[in-house]
């Protein structure tokens, strides 16, 4: 047989990245990946020009690895401010997505409702639906019950779906795989709240290693370290990822911001000035709203402390 003098391309989707190296599903099996360099140069502005969910062209080599010499656009992404030094650099954490799950703990860590806003703007801003799991529900106690109540209140009052789940007593499983089905979905949070404990939990032989959070801090020890995509056996793929610090909103005007803030809308039109920022303008009908109780302070802080975050550039931490 002559060789082949033309190398093989294959399409494919990027199911795992770890740094410089992407698995590529093509054609039933899974390709090793490096990236051509040009995208190195086109990605400048982001940590990582391809991510999971990309759809992607793959020359194959002749030892069974890739080159990614493609990515095809992307209907959608979730990204962030990269975090540390690199924080001038956007993070796309997965890419072309149709569910947007915002894991929190009960306790173990405790619930962070800024993370939950900042997610829910990066969900919103390309329109991918999205959903609160309280996770570890076991652990509710009398003592915390108000605070979750109030969570499940706020978020579920503006739309989204809200999931109580544990892993410990099977509570919300059936109803979180049932949400998985069919779609691509992507499972955030801090560390430590059981996204990986999730996973394993409602599909069986996935086996995502998971770890305790520490006793001495109450927080997780970000045992997942790569973005991972996972075919599910009721059909769909589910993306478990690495848990966050913080999730910094990046890649905004300011102005756009108070469009994400899906309560907000019906009031955009009628403040006094078409820029109103709804932070010290007169006659703002936002801030109206938020002092008759329609809008709630929590959120309405939430959107002060974005806000300030892109008008200022910095990094910034959830409360
Ligand atoms: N009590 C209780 N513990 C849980 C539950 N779900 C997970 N855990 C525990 O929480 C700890 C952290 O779980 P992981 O699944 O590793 O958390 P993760 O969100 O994937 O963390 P990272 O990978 O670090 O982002 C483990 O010890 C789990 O056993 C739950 O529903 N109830
Ligand atoms: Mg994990
Ligand atoms: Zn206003």
């Amino acid at each position: 047989m002559p060789t082949q003098k033309t190398p093989q391309h294959l399409e494919g989707i990027v199911i795992r990245a770890t740094g410089s190296w992407f698995d590529v599903q093509a054609d039933g099996c899974v390709i090793p990946a490096r990236v051509r360099g040009k995208f190195r140069l086109s990605g400048l502005n982001t940590t990582s020009p391809v991510v999971v969910g990309d759809r992607v062209t793959v020359r194959l080599n002749p030892d069974g690895t890739g080159l990614i010499v493609k990515v095809h656009p992307r209907r959608n992404e979730l990204s962030r401010r990269a975090a540390g030094r690199r924080h001038s650099l956007r993070h796309v954490i997965a890419a072309n997505i149709d569910f947007v799950w915002i894991v929190q703990a009960v306790h173990l860590p405790e619930p962070n409702p800024g993370f939950i806003d900042r997610v829910l703007v990066a969900a919103e801003r390309y329109e991918i639906p999205a959903g609160l799991i309280i996770n570890k529900i076991d652990l509710m106690t009398e003592a915390n019950r108000p605070v979750i109540e109030a969570l499940e209140r706020l978020y579920a009052g503006l739309g989204y779906q809200v999931l109580r789940t544990s892993t410990v007593t099977g509570e919300g499983l059936d109803a979180f795989r049932e949400a998985l089905r069919s779609k691509t979905s992507v499972v955030t949070g801090p560390s430590g709240v059981g996204k990986s404990s999730l996973l394993n939990a409602i599909e069986p032989g996935l086996n995502i290693r998971t770890a305790p959070v520490s006793e001495k801090t109450g927080k997780g020890r970000h045992t997942t370290t790569y973005v991972a995509l996972y075919p599910l056996s009721i059909g769909g793929f589910v993306v478990d990822t690495p848990g966050l610090r913080e999730f910094g909103v990046t890649d905004l005007e300011p102005a756009e911001l108070s469009h994400y803030f899906v309560e907000f809308r019906p009031y955009l039109t009628a403040c006094r000035f078409p820029d109103c920022t709804h932070e010290h303008e007169p006659d703002c009908a936002v801030k109206a709203a938020v002092e008759t109780g329609e809008i709630s302070e929590e959120r309405y802080l939430s959107y002060l402390n974005i806000l300030h975050s892109l008008k200022s550039g910095e990094k910034n931490a959830g409360p």
